[in-house]
């Protein structure tokens, strides 16, 4: 009977998986880090499940016996071929491939299984939050499924309150990291697909009514207005809220509707953030039923003819890229050990810009970004050759876009959305681009919008143009160039004519070479740190020729995992473009770009 109630449910279970495609967005629980929860972090159990056995039997039909349902044998004769407890453990937060040798490159399937205690209030709801996981996640609880996600980068919660049990529940989640043709990203990318629970889980213990979302920033091109709206979520909708900022003595009330929504528009005078004076205000947001407190900073940023304004003045970005790679240890970065580094570093190096790639990374760098003061771009995975045509494709990155910007669109520091990465130009893959821009004004108009574009070059080879039709909707005009190393040698930048027909800021998204640390030659020999500085030598030298410059943002910060590159000694499975390695050490071109950026901060000031 029991193996019978299990099959329905595990039928059930399969049924329904691969139909849902995602938690709704709109049910994103906001600012984790202000609210009542208790971390499921640490050592969780795993099974590798190579041949998704979990889940299949020899027929490729649903098993009786899924993982999902953690069952244990009822007495000596009983045959369970799996057993969660006494399997081995890794570490939440954290990728799989670097916890465990034989698993550097694997992709796949693992479960992972936590068990907790729990006895929750009454008149408390219960949400069980996963910061990511890459890349789908199916999440049951005491063996019943409750939900699945779709997208490696972006945050989920789900709802548990009727669910979780006094005393003893278990988690079990199905992880699968294998790349699919339809997926964002897709098949081929030029980073490590880790996979694996990559971020925090938290258990969140709200009000029956909880403040689930707001959007506190200034009015666009307003330094005194806030312009915003708060959510509540439950069933106390009507409510009168106060948004209290007590450090300016502000408070101001208002209503919710019968959906929970409040518009705010508050008068404020208040310090500009920037990255020369990060300033967060304490802002308290009270419902009747629910308080949570944030620290948000306040700033304009526009476009005005060539210029990017902040805070009403020209800027120029120095920037660098940084892949979601954990300096000194490789792996997955997570912590806030790991942001402070590369947020220092890029201090050090003299930047006031960092371009988040290729992803949404975690929660703990943009947050740690607004309080040290370094402007953000930020990301989806629309990277390449993502398949366009495909309306599943298109959801999947409406999602992951739309889960990005409800988690940071309350950062002062993130100041550019960007939609794309090296796309190639087709009709649909403009339709699906301009899908992914109106979404983004529809959540967000205060921020701007860029993509990196690609360059095109005329029979001549010496006037690279940018002739995208897709940057008509862009607020900054960004494109990638490897003049020097994909085209040419450093010498070429000397000879080249920039034709740039788009009024509007130019940001270049990406230069770069290829160097490994310590091996120095000449500077016409590839791989050298010789090489590397001076293809960034003649670079700057080039694009500063560029009019409406307005910022720079070389490849990479630091050298990061990618399985495209092979070349033995040099290479050995990592992208040495950074300027930094992956064990921190600096390269020559790291120095100079520290002086350019210096003489560009002298320029814009
Ligand atoms: C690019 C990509 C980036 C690669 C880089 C490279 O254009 O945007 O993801 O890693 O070039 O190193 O080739």
């Amino acid at each position: 009977m029991l193996k019978i109630h299990n099959y329905v449910l595990v039928i059930l279970i399969i049924c329904c998986n691969f139909i849902v495609f995602a938690q709704k967005s709109n049910e994103l629980i906001i600012n984790v880090h202000g609210r009542n929860t208790t971390s499921l972090d640490g050592e969780w159990n795993i099974i590798i499940d190579r041949y998704n056995n979990g889940y299949y039997d020899y027929r490729q039909q649903p098993t009786a016996d899924g993982y999902a349902l953690n069952q244990k044998p009822k007495s000596k004769s009983d045959r369970i071929e799996y057993n969660f407890d006494t399997s081995p453990t890794i570490k939440v937060p954290g990728d799989w491939n670097t916890q465990m040798k034989e698993l550097y490159y694997y992709e796949g399937t693992v479960w992972y299984k936590k068990s907790f205690e729990y006895s929750i209030k009454k008149n408390k709801r219960l949400f069980l939050y996963f910061g990511a996981v890459n890349y789908h996640a199916i999440v049951f609880l005491n063996g019943e499924r409750i939900g699945e996600h779709i997208g490696g980068f972006t945050p989920f919660n789900f709802e548990i309150t009727s669910k979780v049990k006094d005393g003893e529940n278990f988690i079990v989640v199905y992880v699968n990291n294998e790349r699919k043709k339809e997926g964002v990203p897709t098949l081929k990318t030029d980073w490590w697909n880790y996979g694996g629970i990559t971020r925090s889980v938290k258990l969140i213990e709200t009000s029956k009514t909880l403040i689930q979302d707001y959007f506190i920033q200034l009015k666009k091109g307003s330094e005194n207005e806030i312009e915003g709206w708060v959510k509540l979520n439950g069933n106390s909708n009507e409510q009168d809220i106060s948004i209290e900022i007590p450090e300016i003595n502000s408070i101001s009330k208002f209503k919710t509707d019968k959906n929970g929504y409040a518009k705010v528009n508050m008068k404020i005078n208040v310090e500009l953030w920037s990255p020369d004076n990060p300033k967060l205000y304490e802002v308290k947001i009270k419902s009747e039923t629910d308080i949570i407190i944030d620290k948000i900073g306040f700033r304009t940023i526009e476009v005005f003819g060539q210029d990017i304004l902040l805070n009403g003045n020209s800027i120029f970005l120095r920037g660098m890229s940084v892949h979601e790679e954990a300096p000194y240890r490789t792996g997955r970065a997570y912590s806030e050990e790991d942001a402070k580094t590369i947020l220092t570093w890029a201090k050090e190096l003299g930047l006031n810009f960092l371009r988040l790639a290729h992803y949404p990374h975690n929660e703990t760098i943009v947050r740690m970004a607004d309080e040290m003061g370094i402007l953000l771009w930020s990301e989806i995975p629309v990277y390449w050759v993502i398949d366009f045509k495909n309306p599943v494709t298109l959801r999947n990155a409406l999602n992951q876009l739309t889960e990005n910007i409800t988690r940071d669109k309350n950062r002062a520091c993130i100041i550019i959305w960007s939609m794309a990465n090296e796309t190639p130009i087709s009709e649909f893959r403009n339709q699906f681009l301009v899908k992914l821009v109106n979404q983004t004004r529809k959540l967000d108009n205060t921020r701007l919008i860029s993509a990196a574009l690609e360059v095109e070059y005329p029979k001549d080879k010496f006037s690279p143009y940018v002739n995208d039709p897709f940057g008509k909707h862009l607020d900054v005009l960004s494109f990638n160039e490897y003049i020097g190393w994909y085209d040419g040698l450093p010498d070429k930048c000397k000879k080249v004519n920039w034709v740039i027909n788009f009024d509007k800021p130019i940001v270049i998204s990406e230069f770069g070479a290829g160097a490994k640390q310590g091996f120095y030659g000449d500077k016409d020999e590839r791989w050298t740190e010789d090489f590397q500085e001076d293809l960034y030598i003649k670079t700057l030298q080039m694009i500063d020729k560029i009019e409406n410059l307005r910022g720079v943002i070389p490849w990479i910060l630091m050298d990061f995992r990618s399985p495209n590159r092979v070349l033995p000694e040099i290479q050995d499975g990592f992208n040495r473009k950074g300027i930094i390695t992956e064990n921190g050490k600096k390269k020559k071109a790291y120095y100079i770009l520290k002086d350019w950026y210096k003489e560009k901060t002298e320029e814009f000031e």
